[in-house]
């Protein structure tokens, strides 16, 4: 199992338990260009079965807004996959609690924040999108939004995932801090036949988070963003530093700019780094695609890598980082 080690944001301490999936096969170097004349998915980590499942639907004519919510479902599904949906580490009360967001080629979005007892908030923040006037919904007013629309409620928190709890809670302090570990989110961008790109992100959060604690990931802009005309981005990593920055959102308009995907990236880590001196104790990472298909990704300690599936080819890349 490889572990990546993010160590403690300033001015927070106690550590979280390493809960990784593995990461299949040695990650390839990162491709500079490719054009787009093909469908292609993106997402961060190793997900590998996400990324074949999103980029076989695309193959076969899906749109790229199906395709995302069909393939992070996966992970969502996915029991050992502690860093999103079901199986996910719990808040440091023990409670799993998901936050999802979905962005259409359109613009439009839905997200859930806070949603605890459903195993898919990506499709809950989907129906967000689809079937309300809002964008986003949170709590139990997303769980009962949820209810009506016909999903089921369960309990998201696995024998694994409670042993866990359990063991950091016998060895950490119970206190009201941020503990900071390893992550997988996941964030997943596909470009469609029509050349449509839609993006979707979903997790459960740093594991023992404070009870109510939101990250980065439902938030348009932080953990994700699009437009059509342009390309799109995804965040993983410690949360508070991606909203602090909107790096989605930045990272899109440094595209708009003209930057490719790869220096929009390394530009808006400059901010994440420039904003926190700490920045050698968290880790952040960017993935992005701009409508000719390049893709660009950073990150702050070596180890991220994503998936990119193009022409029936799914492939883990290794990500750039600023710390060697
Ligand atoms: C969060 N960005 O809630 C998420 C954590 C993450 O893999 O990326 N986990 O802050």
């Amino acid at each position: 199992m490889k572990r990546r080690t993010f160590l403690k944001a300033t001015g927070i301490s106690g550590l979280g338990v390493s809960l990784m999936p593995q990461v299949i096969g040695a990650p390839s170097e990162m491709p500079l260009t490719t054009p787009a004349n093909t469908s292609i998915c993106i997402a961060t980590w190793n997900f590998h079965k996400a990324s074949k499942t999103a980029g076989e639907l695309l193959d076969s004519g899906a749109s790229a807004l199906d395709a995302v919510e069909k393939g992070v479902m996966v992970e969502e599904s996915n029991l050992e996959n502690h860093t999103v949906g079901k199986g996910g580490a719990p808040d440091r009360d023990g409670f799993v609690t998901l936050d999802a967001c979905i962005m259409a080629p359109d613009g439009d979005c839905g997200s859930v924040a806070f949603l605890h007892d459903i195993e898919h908030p990506v499709s809950v923040a989907r129906k967000v999108m689809e079937k309300t006037p809002h964008k986003m919904l949170v709590g139990e007013g997303a769980l009962a939004f949820a209810l009506e629309q016909g999903f089921t409620r369960q309990n998201l928190l696995t024998e694994a995932s409670k042993e866990a709890w359990e063991e950091w809670l016998e060895e950490k302090e119970y206190r009201p801090i941020i503990n900071v570990e390893n992550h997988d989110t996941i964030g997943m961008l596909c470009l469609d036949e029509n050349g449509d790109l839609a993006g979707a992100c979903t997790t459960s959060g740093l594991a023992y988070k404070m009870r109510g604690r939101v990250g980065d990931s439902p938030i348009i802009g932080s953990g994700l963003f699009l437009d059509n005309e342009i390309g799109g981005a995804v965040a993983t990593g410690l949360g508070e530093e991606i909203m602090k920055n909107v790096s989605s959102f930045l990272i899109v308009e440094l595209m708009r700019q003209g930057n490719s995907p790869q220096k929009a990236c390394e530009l808006a880590m400059d901010r994440i780094i420039k904003s926190n001196p700490a920045y050698r104790d968290f880790q952040v990472a960017f993935l992005a695609i701009n409508k000719q298909g390049e893709v660009g990704s950073f990150c702050i300690h070596p180890g991220f890598t994503y998936m990119k599936y193009q022409d029936k080819q799914n492939t883990n890349f290794n990500s750039p980082s600023f710390l060697k």
